[in-house]
């Protein structure tokens, strides 16, 4: 059965302690800004701005706020005592790696907070969430119970939606949402193929360069839960991996019937486009594929083209990529990306998105977003106070000019202010975003 539906962005708001700390090892720009000073309050905006671009567009657009940051229960549960002023000195003094992973936003990377299942493609008819719990990186391992929160906050009614708890946090089940799943379909409201993207399995004796950040394991416990169909279970490339790719959706994107995707991206690239072809129930896959000799992987994941988003603009035929403005910068790229917009392909049309706070920590347009397919119904039963509207952009837009730093260094993350400041923007925005009084840990 299909029924009208849509696909809804919720992207991560950047939260007020966004720096670069060189946090997340195989991940190449985070490693080379390392202890680059960022400006949290022109990364919010970029974010903001990107949702106001995609709602003007006509697709339904969320925010997901940021967490809490500093994490002072999780300095805590070291054993830091104390004021939360003294926690956060004495954990900067004894354990600062441990204190730069309490400070991290990256919670702004929505595609990582959840796996998401429509209710096209579940059996009890609800949409399924699986916040991911990011066990690879210290820092993202602190999310999941506040992603679960945030989800719970957007999608409150049970009856339409299913938010599960994560799966266990260990290495075994390592899971990183989205990023690594793309579902194909004919139209958003039908049973569509979903493509799940490993690294390794459970229990492999792993020996690449950098980590693979999503086991078989996982993906297939969350098909399990989701009551997902039509699955396609994929091994990412060990090439791309040891290059920098440390989601799939640095090297692969899709929409509808279109895959886009750099010829590295899977470990057996004929045997996955066989399975997406056989499982495709209703539609013929279009595959638009790069070669290396067309964009070498480096170039790729510096320019960030397939992090791009792929949408289908209301009243279009042709899909729009909405690619970082590095793509652009980037002549291999650029060329790639206006080829493809010439070629009377599937893909109509590319536009380019300033989000260069968050490229520098290896963010893309399509990393700050995770993408949720709803019907009518389902869309008319989210919390309709976290919905970009022109008035929410003015007034998050005010909130962040008031609240966020110009500049901030790595070693401005210990300042005590700033912890009173996020907790102050934080404590607005929830009655901004009607999440009530006790939606983050220090107001409860
Ligand atoms: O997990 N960077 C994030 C970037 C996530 C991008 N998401 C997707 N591709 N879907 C990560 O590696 C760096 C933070 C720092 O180094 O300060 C960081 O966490």
């Amino acid at each position: 059965m299909s029924s009208h539906a849509v696909e809804a962005n919720a992207d991560g708001l950047i939260g007020p302690t966004h720096s670069y700390a060189g946090l997340s090892p195989g991940n190449l720009a985070s490693s080379l800004n390392k202890g680059e000073a960022s400006s949290p309050r022109a990364a919010v905006l970029q974010g903001i701005d990107k949702m106001k671009r995609l709602a003007d567009l006509g697709l339904p657009q969320f925010v997901l706020p940021p967490h809490e940051r500093p994490s002072i229960p999780f300095l805590r549960s070291l054993g830091f005592a104390g004021t939360d002023a003294q926690v956060l000195e004495r954990a900067w003094k004894d354990a600062p790696s441990f204190a730069a992973a309490a400070c991290s936003a990256s919670p702004m990377w929505a595609a990582n907070a959840a796996t998401v299942t429509p209710s096209a493609d579940s059996q009890d008819g609800r949409v399924h969430f699986t916040p991911a719990n990011l066990v690879t990186n210290l820092h993202r391992s602190l999310e999941h119970e506040q992603t679960q929160r945030a989800l719970n906050a957007l999608f409150p009614d049970a009856s339409h939606f299913a938010v599960h708890p994560a799966l266990s946090p260990v290495s075994h089940l390592a899971d990183e949402g989205a990023a690594n799943h793309v579902r194909l379909c004919a139209d958003h409201g039908s049973e569509g193929v979903n493509l799940f993207v490993w690294g390794r399995e459970a229990f492999e004796a792993w020996d690449g360069p950098f980590p693979a950040r999503q086991t078989r394991e996982a993906c297939e416990a969350i098909m399990r839960r989701h009551t997902a169909s039509n699955v396609v279970l994929a091994r990412q490339g060990r090439a791309a991996i040891a290059g920098g790719t440390f989601h799939n959706d640095v090297v692969c994107v899709g929409a509808l019937d279109t895959l886009f995707f750099h010829e590295l991206a899977f470990e057996d690239l004929e045997a996955t486009k066989a399975a997406i072809r056989a499982a495709a129930k209703g539609f013929e896959p279009k595959f638009v594929e790069v070669s290396a000799a067309d964009l070498p992987l480096a170039d790729a994941i510096s320019s960030y083209l397939f992090n791009s988003m792929l949408i289908q603009i209301p009243g279009e035929d042709r899909l729009t990529l909405i690619c970082p403005t590095e793509t652009r910068d980037n002549p291999r790229s650029h060329a790639v990306a206006e080829r493809i917009a010439t070629s009377n392909g599937p893909i109509g049309r590319v536009e380019y998105v300033d989000v260069r706070q968050s490229m520098a920590n290896g963010g893309g347009p399509a990393c700050l977003r995770l993408r949720v397919v709803l019907t009518d119904e389902e869309l008319a039963a989210t919390n309709a106070a976290m919905r970009m509207t022109d008035e929410l952009h003015a007034r998050l837009t005010m909130w962040a000019l008031r609240w966020y730093r110009e500049e901030l260094r790595p070693a401005d993350l210990a300042d005590p202010a700033l912890l009173e400041e996020s907790r102050g923007a934080l404590d607005e925005l929830t009655s901004i975003l009607h999440l009530g009084n006790d939606f983050y840990p220090f107001q409860r």
